[in-house]
């Protein structure tokens, strides 16, 4: 046991609700337990059963409320010390007065995090899943939630200690010849020692991959609806989000702030923001609200550029060329077909520029299905390389120190080639181990621990 006081926090919602729940963890919630909560037997001597009775405050000896109990004994509980949990009526007037009564009795509150990360101290989960308890609790979307499950389970770090096994034996063998400088060292040996650092390279450049999709899955796909003025960009926000969050008119300019709005589809969390019509314009507000469509492009994984199939492609032509080499991806989506049914012939940008053409009548509905089909199709080969959902990186943290391992191996593998003396090699390979240690948290500053878990709310 690694820390000795023994806190306590609501670990439901701070909300009124039907039960709340409260969890205390560390050496003193037997007595904690066994002085403030009276049942039909005592929990401690009944462990993980629930317990009917009721909860005390500790300066008055009034009942609080009526409560259930639990007692979880160590080691096997999530934190790995002693756990009790109490489930009351969820008033949060109750919550204080329990919460209260503990205090009083000696234990202090938690800190956000601090039940996950005793979890992480006294070695029942790595550091991997330790995160992937706050993104299990905040996934939007089923497809975040699938991934946060996978990593919760252990998988990706266990694909990140595989990669690490055979550069830990090619150290060994490192070590064995720095230590011995007399014997010759054989130069098929050089080259194994080579291929192994180069295919773990590959192994750490996969998962990197990755990561596109991952980040997707779990921050969301971020789609930016631009173009000319009056084209039907809030028809197709309202279109795609399934309800009226746009105003819509037939004046041109009705659209002046960023309207940024999530919607779950198959799946998949999509940030979707409509913005204002790009045009030569003296209306001080509508120019306000240009500049701000502009600034957005950067933030979008992709672009839909629409326009109206009644207008002359030299309307656009401008400005979808100022979108280029701004937005990282742009599709075309010629709107309107329901009055020009032909706009297929004359609108089509070319693929230097647009990745896709669509036709869509905002009004019929025509064309919609295959342009949500697209979004999602887009979104699931967002990484070049979708592996299963444990092998995906999620996580900027360990993006990054994915990125220190590859750079690390590279050097290696360079020095190898390079017939260098084999300590550069060396020291790079544990450079690289270092970094895919710190993913599970083998290696880890209190720093980089304090930021990890301040994320997390109070009582996780
Ligand atoms: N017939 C037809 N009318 C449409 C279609 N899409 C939009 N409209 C009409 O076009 C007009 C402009 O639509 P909006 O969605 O407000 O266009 P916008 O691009 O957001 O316009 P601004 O905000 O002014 O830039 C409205 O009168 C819509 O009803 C369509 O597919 N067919
Ligand atoms: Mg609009």
């Amino acid at each position: 046991m690694l820390e000795a006081s023994t806190i306590a926090a609501l670990a439901t919602a701070p909300a009124p609700a039907g039960i709340a729940i409260i969890r205390v963890s560390g050496p003193k919630t037997r007595t904690a337990l066994k002085a403030l909560f009276k049942g039909s037997i005592d929990p401690t001597l009944d462990p993980r059963h629930l317990v009917f009775g009721e909860i005390y405050d500790h300066e008055t000896g009034n009942v609080i409320d009526k409560a259930l109990a639990v007692f979880m004994p160590n080691p096997h509980s999530y934190t790995g010390e002693d756990v009790a949990e109490f489930q009351f009526h969820g008033s949060p007037v109750l919550v204080q007065s329990i919460l209260r009564s503990l205090f009083a009795f000696g234990v202090s509150p938690a800190e956000p995090g601090e039940f996950t990360k005793r979890a992480f101290l006294n070695g029942k989960i790595d550091l991997v899943q330790a995160e992937s308890v706050c993104d299990l609790i905040n996934a939007t979307s089923d497809q975040a939630l699938k991934l946060a499950g996978e990593h919760l389970k252990g998988r990706f770090s266990a694909a990140v200690n595989q990669i690490g096994e055979p550069l830990r034996n090619v150290l060994a063998e490192i070590e064995a010849t720095i230590d011995f400088p007399d014997e010759d060292i054989q130069p098929q040996k050089i080259d194994q020692i080579a291929q192994t650092l180069s295919n773990a390279r590959g192994q750490v450049s996969a998962l990197l991959k990755t990561y596109n999709y991952g980040h997707v899955v779990r921050e969301g796909f971020r789609v930016l609806l631009c173009g000319r003025p009056n084209v039907g960009k809030s028809s197709l926000l309202n279109l795609l989000l399934g309800k009226e969050r746009a105003i819509v008119t037939e004046i041109s300019g009705t659209t002046r702030d960023l309207i940024e709005e999530e919607a779950i589809l198959g799946g998949y969390r999509f940030i979707f923001c409509d913005s204002a019509g790009i045009t030569e314009t003296s209306d001080a507000v509508e120019q306000k609200g240009i500049e701000l469509a502009r600034s957005r492009i950067p933030w979008a994984d992709l672009v839909l550029f629409v326009c109206d199939a009644a207008d002359d492609p030299k309307s656009w032509q401008a400005t979808i060329s100022e979108l280029q080499g701004k937005a990282k991806k742009i599709w075309m989506v010629t709107n309107k077909i329901d009055l020009n049914p032909k706009a297929f012939t004359t609108h089509f940008c070319d693929s230097s520029i647009c990745a896709q053409n669509f036709y869509l009548s905002a009004k019929t509905h025509d064309g919609l299905e295959a342009l949500t089909e697209a979004l999602l199709e887009e979104v699931k080969m967002s990484g070049t390389d979708r592996a299963q959902a444990s092998h995906i990186v999620t996580n900027e943290r360990h993006r990054a120190c994915l990125l220190s391992a590859e750079d690390a191996l590279g050097r290696a593998i360079d020095a190898t080639k390079r017939r260098m003396p084999l300590e550069i090699a060396s020291a790079e390979v544990r450079i690289a181990l270092h970094s895919l240690e710190e993913i599970v948290g083998k290696t880890v500053t209190e720093d980089i621990l304090g930021r990890i878990f301040s994320r997390f709310c109070i009582g996780k």
